[in-house]
C-alpha cells in the first residue's frame, strides 16, 4: 500500500532560513513585531528625552541618531544604565523582544527555549573609543556555542556605525589554524581576518540573529549618526549550559509540559543504584 505522507523530515533542511543561517552564520530578517518594535524604540527613545531633559520635539529616529549632540563619552554611561534600567523594569519588553523574532527563532533554535534575563544595550557615538568591542567569540569566553544573539538596531546600521562578523566558511577555517596566532593581539587577529570580514547593513526594522561562535565585533563609528542597538541571547531550552547559567544569566520561555515533568522527576530511592 502507497501511503502519502507530509515530507516533514526534510521541510526544515529546505527552508532558506536554516540554509542562510548554516551558510554565513547569520541571518538579518524583517521583523515579525513592527508594532512592538516601534514601542520599545519609543521605551527607549522616551527615557533618553526625561533624562537629559530634551523636550520631545524631534522623532525617536532622530533623536537616537543625533544623541551626540546632547551627551559625551563621560556621561553616555550613566544615560545607558538608565535606558537599561527601564528596559528591564518595564513587564511588556522581555516578551515583545521575543516576539519580534519569534517564528524565526522557533526554526533557527527551537520553540522551548532559554532566554536572556537582561537586555543588552550598546550606544556608539560617532569617533568615540570607549565603548568598543574588539573581535571576540563570545563562545571563547564562557559562552554556551549553542547561544545565538537576536541583535535589534534601533536606528539604520550601516559601515562603521554597525557591527561587523566573520562569516562562518571563513571562520571556522581561521579557527582551525587559530593557535599558529596565539601570541597576537586582538588587532593582529582584526588584521589578519579583516578581508573576509562583513560589516552589516541592518536597517531598523531588520534584526540580525547570529552564532557568537563565529568572530565579531565593531570599530571606531566614523559615519555621523550615533548607533543604538539591543541584544539578547536566546538557546534551546536543555542544550547545554556554560559560564551563564539558568536563573541567573537565562530563564525558559515556553518550557514544554513533557519537560517540566521531566525535569521536576526524581526516581524513587534505589532505582538509581
Ligand atoms: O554590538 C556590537 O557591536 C557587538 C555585539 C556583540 O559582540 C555581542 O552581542 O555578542
Ligand atoms: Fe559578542
Amino acid at each position: 500500500m502507497n501511503i502519502s505522507r507530509p515530507d516533514c523530515f526534510e521541510a526544515l533542511e529546505e527552508s532558506p532560513l536554516v540554509s542562510d543561517f548554516l551558510g554565513k552564520g547569520y541571518v538579518i530578517l524583517p521583523t515579525e513585531n513592527s508594532e512592538g518594535l516601534h514601542a520599545i524604540r519609543e521605551l527607549v527613545a522616551d527615557t533618553v528625552s526625561e533624562t537629559l531633559n530634551i523636550s520631545p520635539t524631534k522623532s525617536p529616529e532622530d533623536l537616537l541618531n543625533n544623541i551626540h549632540l546632547y551627551v559625551g563619552a563621560e556621561s553616555l554611561n550613566d544615560l545607558r544604565l538608565e535606558v537599561i534600567q527601564t528596559l528591564r523594569s518595564t513587564p511588556w519588553v522581555r516578551p515583545t523582544y521575543y516576539s519580534l523574532v519569534l517564528e524565526a527563532l522557533h526554526t533557527l533554535v527551537g520553540n522551548e527555549l532559554a532566554m536572556q534575563r537582561g537586555l543588552g544595550l550598546s550606544v556608539q557615538l560617532p569617533n568615540d573609543s570607549s565603548s568598543l568591542l574588539p573581535i571576540h567569540a563570545d563562545v571563547w569566553d564562557g559562552d554556551s556555542p549553542f547561544e545565538v544573539v537576536v541583535w535589534v538596531p534601533l536606528v539604520d546600521c550601516f559601515k562603521t556605525k554597525s557591527m561587523y562578523i566573520l562569516p562562518i566558511g571563513s571562520d571556522r577555517s581561521y579557527q582551525m589554524v587559530m593557535s599558529d596566532h596565539q601570541n597576537g593581539s586582538a588587532e593582529d587577529l582584526y588584521a589578519s581576518v579583516s578581508g573576509d570580514l562583513e560589516f552589516l547593513k541592518i536597517d531598523f526594522g531588520s534584526i540580525l540573529i547570529f552564532t557568537q561562535t563565529v568572530m565579531h565585533g565593531n570599530r571606531i563609528n566614523i559615519e555621523d549618526e550615533t548607533r543604538w542597538s539591543l541584544n539578547c541571547r536566546f538557546k534551546s531550552a536543555l542544550s547545554p549550559y556554560a559560564d551563564k547559567k539558568l536563573g541567573e544569566f537565562f530563564e525558559f520561555v515556553n518550557l514544554r509540559p513533557a519537560s517540566r515533568i521531566g525535569l521536576d522527576y526524581r526516581l524513587p530511592e534505589g532505582f538509581s543504584e
